[in-house]
């Protein structure tokens, strides 16, 4: 005999960027009652991913299930190559085949015990959750962890269709040249190819910020007879007010003494090492921009992040001496969602990574936008064109050229400093005022949230 439960199987795709939306999601759906929700990935990225999430409360509600994988070495990034694309991801693609066999036994056990089982899978986990398609109980569905105007051009593209955009975007679209590595490219078309077995899509995005691609990319569904739900921004938009305790990170200490829109926070993500060479003229470039800054000074994650980091990353000489009343240099996990939050933040210095874009959206912070990889060149134009709450530091047509202390020192003063950025700031805090409306009680996300769920438990 069946319970009556349905059992939500997610599968995150082994990097950050992903484990992190899809356990926030986790707990997003664990708040409903008779669902039991099911976290699936390797011990070491479950551990990650628990160790860097926001939503604590919520974590004993989820099932996780650790799958011991070989022990990937991580190649350790080469800051100083030419290549730009992580190819410390490598060992992400190798765990994900290493998933397969484990994750099949599991579907089997939870089909025999629940109702219906509901798998959502990263669209880069498609080939790991294949043998859902024998089970009698079981569906699928495909999470993009990028924007949906991402979605839309890759989509397009792939079917050699023109863009319904404005000319005035399209003349400076970036091409895919220089996104993705080959092997990246390989596992791609593997992972899209299983995608025929979806039954529908999840996005971290909302109606707030890409209604339009939203649309184009629900005709394409409704096409196929499959549905779509924009439940995002799956991180919370806001933060306690009052100030912070003396057990918070340091940067967020120094923040609650600084004023209003004035600090420049800086981070790169998980997936980007630079040269030492490009390190100095950005160090330079805040210096002598003389605006205040958090700067988040770290090399890309490897395969295990709980293994110690070998590289000491040099600074000019005397540079921490000279900014020490200016700026704040942080060389470990930086609490990056509470930074963006605090008032004193007032501009984002970006690589547009899909999550901390909708991040600082949802904080309301203008971007400064570096983009270094995959769909960050075209975030990078739904930030600065379409958007409009930020600017570009370095096209992507000279990405192999050196980004200039001169030319950092420019864009931080112009979105700091200047007319123009304070146009951006302002635009950037409308939408996060409409983006916080929309996660209320009656918002957009609520209503896309019990239409997946009421879905999934008919
Ligand atoms: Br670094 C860092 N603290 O110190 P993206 C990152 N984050 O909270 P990615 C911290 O990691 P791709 C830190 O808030 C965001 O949720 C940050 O995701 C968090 O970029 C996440 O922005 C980073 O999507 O790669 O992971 O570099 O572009 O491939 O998604």
């Amino acid at each position: 005999q069946k319970g009556q439960k349905v059992g939500v199987v997610i599968v995150p795709f082994p990097a950050q960027g992903h484990l992190n939306q899809l356990l926030q999601l986790s707990c997003l759906i664990a708040s409903y009652k008779n669902i039991q929700v099911h976290y699936v990935s390797t011990k070491t990225h479950n551990l990650q991913a628990k160790h860097r999430v926001h939503c604590f409360d919520s974590l004993s509600k989820i099932h996780f299930h650790e799958f011991s994988t070989p022990n990937f070495i991580s190649p350790s990034p080469n800051p100083n190559s030419s290549i730009k694309f992580p190819s410390h991801l490598q060992p992400s693609f190798e765990a994900s085949a290493y998933l397969r066999k484990p994750v099949k036994k599991l579907l089997q056990t939870l089909s025999s015990k629940n109702r219906r089982v509901v798998i959502i899978n990263d669209s880069l986990m498609g080939s790991v959750v294949q043998d859902f398609v024998s089970l009698p109980n079981a569906e699928a569905y495909t999470f993009h962890s990028v924007s949906a105007f991402t979605l839309f051009l890759f989509i397009w593209e792939k079917k050699n269709r023109p863009f319904p955009i404005h000319a005035e975007i399209l003349k400076d679209l970036p091409t895919l040249e220089g996104c993705f590595s080959p092997e990246f490219e390989r596992f791609m078309k593997i992972e899209y190819d299983c995608m025929k077995f979806t039954s529908g899509k999840i996005y971290n995005t909302c109606r707030v910020i890409e209604s339009p691609f939203l649309d184009l990319l629900s005709k394409e569904l409704i096409n196929n007879k499959k549905r779509q739900w924009a439940i995002g921004p799956f991180n919370p938009v806001t933060f306690p007010k009052e100030g912070h305790n003396t057990k918070s990170h340091k940067c967020l200490l120094w923040l609650d003494k600084q004023e209003p829109n004035s600090v420049l926070y800086v981070s790169f993500g998980t997936t980007t090492s630079f040269s030492d060479e490009q390190i100095k003229e950005m160090a330079i470039g805040l210096e002598q921009s003389h605006q205040k800054f958090v700067w988040v000074l770290r090399d890309a994650d490897k395969g295990n992040v709980f293994t110690k980091d070998s590289r000491k990353i040099e600074l000019p000489k005397g540079f921490e001496e000279r900014v020490k009343e200016k700026g704040i240099l942080v060389r470990d996990w930086a609490p990056q969602l509470e930074i963006l939050s605090h008032r004193s933040t007032g501009g984002f210095l970006s690589h547009c990574g899909w999550n901390s874009c909708i991040e600082s959206i949802s904080m309301g912070v203008p971007i400064a936008a570096w983009p270094m990889h995959s769909d960050q060149p075209r975030n990078t134009v739904l930030i600065t064109k379409i958007l409009k709450i930020g600017l570009v530091v370095r096209d992507w047509t000279h990405r192999n050229e050196l980004v200039t202390s001169n030319m950092v020192k420019k864009c931080v003063e112009k979105l700091m400093a200047s007319n123009e950025g304070d146009e951006m700031r302002n635009r950037a805090k409308k939408l996060s005022a409409l983006i916080k409306k929309s996660v209320g009680e009656d918002g957009v996300k609520r209503m896309e949230m019990d239409s997946f769920i009421s879905h999934i438990t008919r």
